[in-house]
């Protein structure tokens, strides 16, 4: 089917929303910048091949489109009313490292296959409407999240311009290198007052549209993050002399860290913890394991929740460290607060869903997104789409239907016709 379609391109015959959105989710997708599959990292090869494709999808469904200055794709379709204000809608075009092709993508490709169906129809509407392709959500990188969103609601933080990615190129030569002039970050901030809104369409990443049979959902808020990078310092010594009595073993103390985040953090509904990166550096097997590097993920929908567990969790990292006489040194990488949608704009989501023949679902995004950011500039909203293969995301096993692309595409072009700002 993607094939027949690309020949659709090629003969430029229009398909349907949710297949061009697919077709371009593939196309983009395949482009990787290591051999280890879906990686788009911030600034590398694959992302910047990324970012000028949407430029070209979205000047051919009639917008006009540029790159900004922190490498965000921003497009506009512009109402005949020149002095309208602005609907914002889009989402991240990076990745996790190995990720999945929907994973943010979704939610700038499904916005341009709308206005394109729009465009074709000479059909314009009473607002601005801006779709930006966030240039970086994940922290892959420079484990700093949100600088594409966070530069759009003036909140960049110029000192991150100085962080080293893992070969030592600091993001101020990244930028240089991709043809930015970072000097002009700070410029890109919006201005509240010409806004209306944020909406965001993104793949639930989870199971409980899939489980519940429903096509799309809509947020009710986003769950609030914690991430820390822990470096654990213990004495590396001789695997085969060294008693078990005099060990400093960083390794088994973090082994005990992460039984202690999972036991914390579970039985309680929305909070979660995750050890994601675990790493013994210049490890060998018959060595005492002197470091041990470890990162958490402490999430929850209510902040008080995650601030307690998170508190908890870091007392029982020093109680364990002092037992086992290893040093811990600790990075707060990130800390987002939980982001409230704005009922106003899901109700005129949930209408819009109803329209479409669907009974209107909410649920909380366990997720972070980049409207938890823009949650700082104007109101925001989310409607998810359902995700195949049990809810698995972050994976190249991540999917999506071409039925549920069309149908969260109908329901956001209902939307926007529907749509009465505040
Ligand atoms: O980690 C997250 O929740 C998002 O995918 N960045
Ligand atoms: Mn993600
Ligand atoms: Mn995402
Ligand atoms: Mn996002």
């Amino acid at each position: 089917r993607i094939a027949e379609l690309r020949l659709n391109d090629l003969l430029d015959t229009q398909p349907a929303m949710g297949l061009q959105i697919m077709a371009w989710s593939e196309v983009i997708g395949a482009w990787s910048d290591d051999a280890s599959g879906l990686t788009c990292a911030y600034l590398t090869e694959a992302h910047r091949q990324t970012a000028a494709q949407m430029v070209q999808w979205m000047q051919d469904a009639g917008m006009t489109a540029s790159i900004d200055a922190v490498g965000n794709v921003v497009g506009r379709y512009q109402s005949d009313h020149p002095d309208a204000k602005t609907l914002m809608t889009g989402s991240h075009y990076d990745t996790v490292r190995n990720g999945g092709t929907y994973d943010g993508r979704e939610g700038i490709l499904l916005p341009i296959a709308v206005i394109r169906h729009l465009h074709q129809r000479g059909e314009k509407l009473p607002f601005h409407l801006e779709v930006i392709g966030f240039a970086e959500e994940e922290g892959v990188r420079y484990k700093s999240t949100f600088l594409g969103s966070n530069a759009v609601t003036g909140h960049f933080d110029m000192s991150l311009l100085a962080r080293t990615d893992a070969d030592g190129i600091t993001m101020r030569d990244a930028l240089e290198f991709a043809g930015h002039d970072f000097t002009q970050i700070p410029a890109i901030a919006r201005n509240r007052a010409d806004y209306l809104g944020f909406i965001e369409v993104h793949i639930e990443q989870g199971p409980v549209l899939l489980q519940r049979n429903l096509p799309v959902g809509i947020v009710t808020s986003i769950a609030g993050s914690c991430r820390y990078l822990v470096t654990l310092t213990g004495m590396a010594s001789h695997a085969g002399t060294t008693p078990m009595t005099m060990r400093k073993d960083a390794a088994a103390a973090a082994a005990e860290i992460i039984l202690l985040v999972e036991q914390r953090c579970s039985g309680i509904t929305s909070l979660v913890g995750t050890v994601g990166q675990l790493q013994v550096p210049g490890g060998s097997v018959n060595v005492i394991p002197g470091v041990c590097n470890l990162s958490l993920d402490i999430r929850a929908a209510d902040d008080s929740v995650r601030d307690a567990a998170v508190a908890d969790i870091l007392s029982g990292i020093e109680a364990i460290c002092a037992r086992r006489q290893v040093d811990t040194q600790l990075e707060l990488t990130m800390r987002a607060a939980a982001a409230p949608c704005a009922p106003w704009l899901m109700q005129q989501l949930a209408a819009a869903t109803e329209r479409a023949g669907v009974a209107p679902f909410m649920l909380l995004s366990g997720a972070g997104h980049d409207a938890m950011s823009l949650v700082n500039l104007t109101d925001v909203a989310m409607l998810f789409t359902r995700c195949g293969n049990g809810g698995i995301s972050h994976n190249p096993l991540e999917t999506m239907t071409a039925d549920d692309a069309e149908l969260s595409a109908h329901i956001l072009l209902d939307f926007l016709r529907h749509f009465t700002p505040k």
